[in-house]
């Protein structure tokens, strides 16, 4: 019995300071009963200082987009234009896109898209589902927590569009130097 318990607590330890260099999962329901929600409506990752940074390389956070119906999309924007697809200084579209992802009210089948985060900067996203985005229907993943740009500035951002321009773009391929595809 003694030794069964060394030998479990071994493993405890051993698991517990792999830990630190595994990449957390972060689930985030979009759209969850009928609201135009993103629940939660922000990830904050947790970036270990770490005395081997070459550990990390390429094992960013996941987060892990669970659809709900009816039929949203996460797409990155900046802080600054909340409702609208992030965009270079040639108007090409850099960020993220899910894409839409309709989902029958009737017969629901979870859709899922995963995306790895390999920076620490603040990422905005938001639906890019007529209406919902001026509905504040926003997502961060490591917003400041003080200063200008924090989640709930950009929330407000995103609901002073309300009546505004909406944001219809067609779809591009898109490359995104600051998100990964999640590989396991
Ligand atoms: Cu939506």
């Amino acid at each position: 019995m003694k030794l069964f318990l060394y030998a479990y607590t071994g493993l405890a330890v051993f698991s517990s300071a792999f830990a630190a260099v595994v990449p957390k999962t972060h689930l985030v329901n979009v759209g969850p009963n009928g609201q135009l929600v993103y629940d939660p409506p922000l990830s904050m990752f947790y970036f270990p200082d770490v005395p081997h940074p070459r550990q990390f390389t390429n094992k960013g956070d996941v987060v892990k987009f669970i659809f709900h119906p009816k039929n949203h999309t996460v797409t990155e924007s900046s802080f600054d234009s909340p409702c609208s697809k992030l965009r270079d200084s040639h108007g090409r579209n850099i960020g993220f896109d899910s894409g839409f992802q309709p989902v029958d009210p009737i017969h629901p089948v979870e859709k899922i898209v995963s995306v790895r985060v390999l920076t620490k900067d603040p990422l905005w996203f938001y639906c890019r589902q007529t209406g919902h985005c001026s509905k504040g229907m926003v997502f961060a993943i490591n917003p400041p927590t003080k200063g200008a740009h924090t989640f709930g500035a950009f929330k407000k951002k995103a609901l002073a569009t309300a009546g505004g321009k909406r944001d219809d773009d067609e779809d591009t391929d898109l490359e995104l130097p600051h998100l990964g595809p999640h590989i396991d």
